[in-house]
């Protein structure tokens, strides 16, 4: 029998499976597991998901100073690496999101005016969600337009690093790259192929999310840069990926999904693409081979699915 799958973007209310491991809450190891008052403010974040409808104004955080600070000292370490390690859509969306979209050190943006910007752009919009999201709930909103993006910041002692997605991440990581329409396109032909699909296709299909949407590097003008949201998210891991320190092999999707990653610290593995379009035809191609008894369709007129 077929999952569940949101069939209208308002189903999108039901994919709200949180993954609670890397939560402060229950994750011992959690930068802000001992800080009462980072897991209280997490918890008010959290309230603001939880309580979001489709459709619903974005709800608007006001960052403390503390927040404003831990923002500023990652976007200043990653705004003077980046030249040099993105890939060129990396670059060009961030250029546009400071130009236009109020991005800078001073200030953490609001969902709401990013939302905004990426859906003139690319017609991806933003709902906001509490942490890290299952693998099926996460893919099925792509299929959407739809982007599931944290409001809360890492804890302030662990700035250049976070296990688990939070604003620097989804702003930083991802919001230049969905600001592409041709990486918007294959964001959402992922999320397409994911409805319904089996339990090993999710699996196969978020591995490959893995090592390309979140870790993928990518060749241009003979150098190798990233285009992956967790690297170009993370000082530190972004650094070390491009360090020729770790291990490099070829980006083949039949192979890449099923390759164990990592999700507590670094990479010990990164996929590298001939080119950012290699990766994303190749990616397409094999999201387009997965076997379901039934085909589905787009009506972005109703933002529904029609599944034939
Ligand atoms: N949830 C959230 N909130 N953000 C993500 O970037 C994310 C997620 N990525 N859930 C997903 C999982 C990804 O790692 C793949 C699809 O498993
Ligand atoms: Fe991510």
């Amino acid at each position: 029998t077929v999952p569940w799958f949101p069939r209208q973007i308002k189903d999108l209310d039901r994919c709200n499976m949180l993954i609670t491991k890397f939560d402060p809450d229950m994750d011992h190891d959690h930068p802000g597991y001992n800080d009462p008052e980072y897991r209280k403010r997490r918890t008010v974040i959290s309230e603001l998901a939880f309580r979001y409808k489709q459709g619903d104004p974005l709800p608007v955080v006001e960052y403390t100073a503390e927040e404003i600070s831990t923002w500023r000292q990652v976007y200043q370490q990653l705004r003077s690496i980046y030249p040099s390690l993105a890939c060129k859509q990396f670059l060009d969306g961030l250029q546009q999101l400071e130009k236009e979209c109020g991005y800078g050190e001073d200030r953490i943006p609001q969902l709401q005016e990013v939302s905004a910007f990426l859906k003139e752009r690319t017609g991806f919009q933003l709902r906001p969600v509490a942490g890290l999201l299952s693998a099926r709930d996460f893919l099925a909103s792509l299929a959407f337009r739809v982007f599931q993006c944290t409001q809360y910041i890492r804890h302030s002692s662990a700035p250049m690093h976070s296990p688990e997605p939070d604003c620097c991440h989804e702003l930083l990581g991802h919001i230049p790259m969905l600001a592409d329409k041709e990486f918007a396109q294959f964001s959402q032909e992922i999320g397409l192929a994911s409805l319904g699909a089996s339990d090993e296709d999710i699996e196969k299909l978020s591995t490959l999310y893995w090592f390309t949407v979140e870790f993928g590097l990518c060749k241009q003008n003979g150098a190798v840069k990233a285009y992956g949201a967790g690297l170009l998210s993370s000082y530190g891991e972004l650094v070390y990926a491009l360090s020729n320190e770790p291990e490099y092999k070829p980006f083949a999707p039949e192979e890449t999904a099923v390759q164990p990653y990592q999700d507590q610290t670094y990479q010990p593995v990164y996929f590298v693409s001939e080119s950012f379009e290699d990766a994303k035809m190749k990616l397409r191609k094999y999201s387009a081979n997965i076997k379901r008894p039934f085909t589905v369709r787009y009506d972005p007129f109703t933002c529904s699915v029609e599944v034939l």
